[in-house]
């Protein structure tokens, strides 16, 4: 018999406290396009950790065959394994239960994947997306073994993130940026410890549940906090986006986060450096902002402009 996967406890713990706490679920809004060309996944993440291999982060999440192997070797490793995973079994292959996740790697604007992501028309519609300088949307994606739990967390609050589910089910355990629940989150802002997903669920209100199946779409408003269980190897993907349904609920998550970074700068240097990142990316949800802002003068219609 397999070793049972160690985030098999904690995941149980979770479905019966959204159970006790009756959390309502819903499911994503809508299908993506091309979903029946997803098929050829694994080929498809070779081609986003190529492109990613010069990135440290990536060194950083497969440390533990660097000592044995040189890259190549690793990379392939981390494919072969994710291919074959089933459930308890990857467990067996990694010395902890996250090594193979990876989160958050932009996708290679010119590969296969990019190309087969046709993002839904309702979602395109007065949208403007994050996009790479090259004019294709910056799309990120999150590779998870089954078992991964990701803390939670907020993406960003001056954009909403357009999440698509490109492998596997996700369930996103959700709660809005209430100022009630902004005020309990900022202790666990950026701590994303083993057991913020429990401590959270007991001190956050209105939480929902949100199950993502492959193709599927849900677009997280800006400053939603989320914890991510993958129950099967999964991947999601998730592109910046501002529309003017997301405005005031932007503006009002920004001045939260801005009042936070002013906390922020006053402390040790690694809390200077995270107000230095946060401020990057309130930068560039801004020129997001600005962005829809000179369409709408100009008078063109937006999903002319960002396909
Ligand atoms: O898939 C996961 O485990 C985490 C994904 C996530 O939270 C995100 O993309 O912001």
């Amino acid at each position: 018999m397999s070793e049972a996967h160690p985030n098999r406890a904690r995941a149980i713990g979770v479905l019966e406290t959204l159970r006790k706490k009756e959390v309502p679920i819903r499911f994503g809004t809508a299908k993506l396009n091309t979903i029946h060309s997803l098929d050829t996944f694994p080929l498809i993440l070779k081609e986003v950790i190529d492109h990613e291999a010069s990135n440290i982060r990536f060194r950083d999440v497969v440390t533990f065959k660097e000592e044995e192997n040189t890259k190549p070797v690793q990379q392939t490793l981390f494919l072969t394994s994710f291919k074959e995973f089933q459930s308890d079994v990857g467990y067996a292959f990694s010395r902890d239960k996250s090594l193979y996740a990876v989160w958050d790697l932009q996708l290679n604007p010119n590969g296969d994947l990019a190309h087969k992501i046709s993002i839904p028309d309702e979602y395109k519609r007065g949208s403007i997306f994050k996009l790479l300088e090259n004019g294709k949307p910056d799309i990120r994606a999150t590779i998870t073994p089954a078992g991964t739990i990701s803390e939670p967390h907020i993406d960003q609050s001056g954009s909403g993130t357009l999440l698509i589910e490109l492998q596997g089910i996700k369930m996103f355990v959700i709660w809005p940026p209430s100022k009630k629940n902004l005020a309990n989150f900022e202790p666990f802002d950026g701590s994303q410890k083993t057991g913020d997903l429990e401590a959270l669920l007991e001190v956050l209100e209105k939480a929902e549940c949100l199950i993502l199946e492959q193709g599927e779409c849900h677009l997280l408003g800006p400053g939603y906090i989320h914890g991510v269980l993958s129950p099967m190897n999964s991947a999601v993907a998730g592109v910046r986006v501002v529309r003017e349904s997301l405005r005031t609920g932007a503006r009002e998550v920004m001045e939260w986060e801005s009042a936070f970074i002013r906390k922020l700068k006053y402390g040790t240097t690694e809390e200077q450096q995270i107000a230095k990142g946060i401020e990057d990316q309130q930068q560039e949800d801004r020129a997001l902002w600005l962005q829809l802002h000179e369409i709408v003068v100009s008078g063109i219609p937006i999903n002319e402009t960002n396909k």
